[in-house]
Parts: structure tokens; sequence; C-alpha cells
């Protein structure tokens, strides 16, 4: 199970345009990309650093995963995710190798990718994301 790069950073933020004020005009990277997504009570913004993207992540619900993040642990990184082929034979191959899953199965995340979570339990401590195009 060898991913092949790091396909973006999940980082958490109370306020998605203060923060992509700071990546834009300090750091002087574009958002490519606002999106909510519902169904993780998520809106994302995307910037583009070579291969990788940072995904910043703004709760949209008091109940959203970010929400509650934030709260315990305040802003910050909130998950790795590694581009990978096959996702759902990885993560098959994980769980049979001890690795608890969020998602069992693959389901539809942000810029229309197919996405699955482990469980940070399992990763010593970093929420981790697979993510296939
Ligand atoms: N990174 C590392 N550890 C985390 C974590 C994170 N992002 N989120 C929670 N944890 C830890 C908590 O600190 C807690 O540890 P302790 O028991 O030692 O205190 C433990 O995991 C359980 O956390 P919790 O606050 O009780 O939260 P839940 O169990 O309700 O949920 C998790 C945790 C990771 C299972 C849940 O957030 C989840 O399913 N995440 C996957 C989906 C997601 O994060 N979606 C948002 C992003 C979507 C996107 O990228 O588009």
């Amino acid at each position: 199970m060898i991913p092949k790069y790091i396909e973006h950073i999940g980082i958490a933020v109370k306020n998605l345009d203060d923060s992509i004020k700071y990546y834009e005009e300090i750091l002087g990277v574009k958002c490519y990309n606002i999106e909510e997504v519902t169904d993780q009570k998520v809106k994302t913004a995307f910037f583009k650093i070579g291969q990788t993207k940072i995904e910043l992540l703004e709760p949209t619900a008091t109940d959203s995963p970010v929400q509650k993040f934030i709260d315990k642990r305040g802003e910050g990184i909130h998950h790795i995710a590694f581009a990978v082929d096959d996702i759902n034979k990885k993560l098959t191959y994980l769980e049979n190798n001890g690795i608890k899953l969020i998602d069992k199965q693959s389901r539809k995340g942000a810029e229309n990718l197919n996405i699955g979570f482990l469980h940070p339990k399992s990763t010593f401590g970093v929420l981790t994301e697979l993510c296939e195009k």
C-alpha cells in the first residue's frame, strides 16, 4: 500500500475568509476552488502548492467533525491525505492489517474524489484520508 504522493493537508479554521486572506495576501498562493461538502458539514477552500493541495476547512454546523476538532484542540492541522489507486482494495488491506477504518468503503468527497478516512487512534494520532481520482 504505497501512497503515490500527499494529495492534500486539511487545516481546520474558524473563518474561511480570514484564512484565505492569509494564504493569498501573505503567502501569495491563489485559492482556486471553494466548495461546500454538505455530507461532511464543511466549507472548503483549496490552494495548490506543487502537487500537493492545502484544504482549509470551516465547519458549517455545530455537530461538524471539524467544529468538534476546533472546540477540543483549536485551529490547526486536521488531517493528511494520501493519493492512492484502487482505494477500496487499499481500505480492505488496511483493515486486514489491524487499522481501524472510519469508512469501510470509499465515498465522494470534495473535488469529486473518492475518499476514505482511517481512524487517528490507529494511525499514531493523525487523522488520515485516502483519495482516489
Ligand atoms: N486528528 C487527530 N485526532 C483526532 C482528530 C483529528 N482530526 N479528531 C478527533 N481526534 C481524536 C480526539 O482528540 C479523541 O481523542 P481522545 O479520546 O484521546 O480525546 C478521539 O480522536 C475521538 O475524538 P472525538 O472528539 O470524540 O470525536 P469523534 O469520535 O466524534 O470523531 C473522528 C473523531 C476522527 C472519528 C471524526 O472526526 C471523523 O469521522 N472524521 C472523518 C471525517 C472528517 O473529519 N470530515 C471532515 C473533513 C472532510 C473533508 O476533508 O472534506
